[in-house]
């Protein structure tokens, strides 16, 4: 790292400077964004001092519970976002349907969408938890904006990061040349450029996979998990480790950091759900930033990022991270 610091403003400003891959609309957003994660930052580290822990008796559109800072972070989002001008509407995983920016404030041309609080289960026992999002730009041709708009595969996402509330608050970003991690500085209030060009190595020795839901697996990823558990006795011939936070946003941190595979697939529990997690706030965002540190993301069957969403809250299953095993466990999909 260079001895001066880079703020978050000064990387944008000098992205936007080299190849105009940043519009000022764009950044904007970004700064925003990045404003109200400070704000949610501040509110999970004041945890019970600040009486934002524990369940909010309300649920969201996916029939679970609601935390209170699920809300909070909600809300932190939407206010700091809907009147800077940069934006027609905002998607996320704790609402039921779109919210349009109110017609007291100038419509812009981009569309946000938000996982407020990933790791939700997390929240009350201080374990790192983090805010995911996409942003991609509204269709032209008509006017006003509706929720067949956000419907657009992940390729054409124009941004994607997510920010975590951990012993650090780092903010991961791409905008389609790499990705960049910040740092927040909580002495000046600022985040900070600690690390450019994250890459995931190709190769790892380590999963990361709800292993208790491992008998209503499908049959290539049984497979692809024993055979890491055989270790050195194995067809693989190397013994793997383990990792599990139950915060997707922290578990992917970890392997931009340094490699391995993330996985939550599809299980017979629910045979008609695709998957847990969802496509358009979770998976597509984590999949771009995964592709650009040079891994490789799918559901098993099809890259992730060509999926044509159906709906707003579409689930999907997700295997992502280090491309040779990303590469494998959606080998083992083939039909034979
Ligand atoms: P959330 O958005 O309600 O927090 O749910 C998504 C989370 C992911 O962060 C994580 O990978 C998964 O759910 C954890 O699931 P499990 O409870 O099976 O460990
Ligand atoms: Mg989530």
């Amino acid at each position: 790292m260079a001895q001066q610091k880079i703020s978050l403003t000064r990387y944008l400003v000098e992205q936007q400077r080299a190849d105009g891959l940043i519009p000022g609309q764009l950044r904007l957003l970004l700064e925003v964004v990045a404003r109200a994660c400070k704000s949610i930052s501040m509110a999970v580290n004041k945890g019970d001092l600040g009486g934002v822990l524990g369940s909010a008796e309300s649920e969201n559109v996916q029939g679970e519970v609601q935390k209170k800072l699920d809300i909070i972070a909600n809300e932190v989002l939407i206010e700091a976002n809907e009147w800077g001008g940069h934006l027609a509407a905002m998607a996320s995983e704790e609402m039921d349907s779109i919210y349009v920016v109110p017609n007291r404030y100038p419509q812009g041309e981009y569309l946000l969408l938000f996982d407020p609080l990933d790791g939700s289960s997390n929240i009350d026992v201080n374990v790192s938890i983090g805010t995911i999002f996409s942003v991609l730009k509204k269709p032209e041709g008509h006017p006003g904006v509706q929720e067949a708009d956000f419907l657009q595969a992940g390729a054409k996402q124009v941004a994607a990061g997510y920010c975590i509330y951990g012993p650090q608050t780092t903010l991961v970003l791409t905008v389609g040349h790499g990705v960049a991690m910040f740092t927040l500085d909580r002495e000046q209030g600022s985040f900070v450029l600690t690390k450019e060009d994250i890459q995931i190595p190709p190769d790892t020795k380590e999963f990361s996979i709800n292993m208790s839901n491992q008998r209503h697996w499908d049959e290539p990823v049984k497979r692809y998990i024993d055979e890491c558990l055989a270790g050195t006795e194995g067809p693989r011939g190397k013994d793997f480790n383990m990792r599990w936070i139950a915060s997707m946003v922290t578990d992917v941190h970890r392997i931009l950091m340094r490699g391995g595979i993330f996985m939550y697939p599809w299980d017979k529990r629910e045979p008609n759900k695709p998957g847990k997690l969802r496509l358009m706030y979770e998976a597509n965002p984590m999949s771009w930033l995964v592709e650009q540190a040079g891994g490789m993301a799918t559901n098993g069957r099809e890259r992730i990022l060509d999926l044509q969403p159906g709906k707003l809250h579409e689930r999907v299953s997700v295997m992502l991270g280090s491309k040779n095993e990303v590469e494998r466990v959606t080998r083992y999909h083939d039909p034979l």
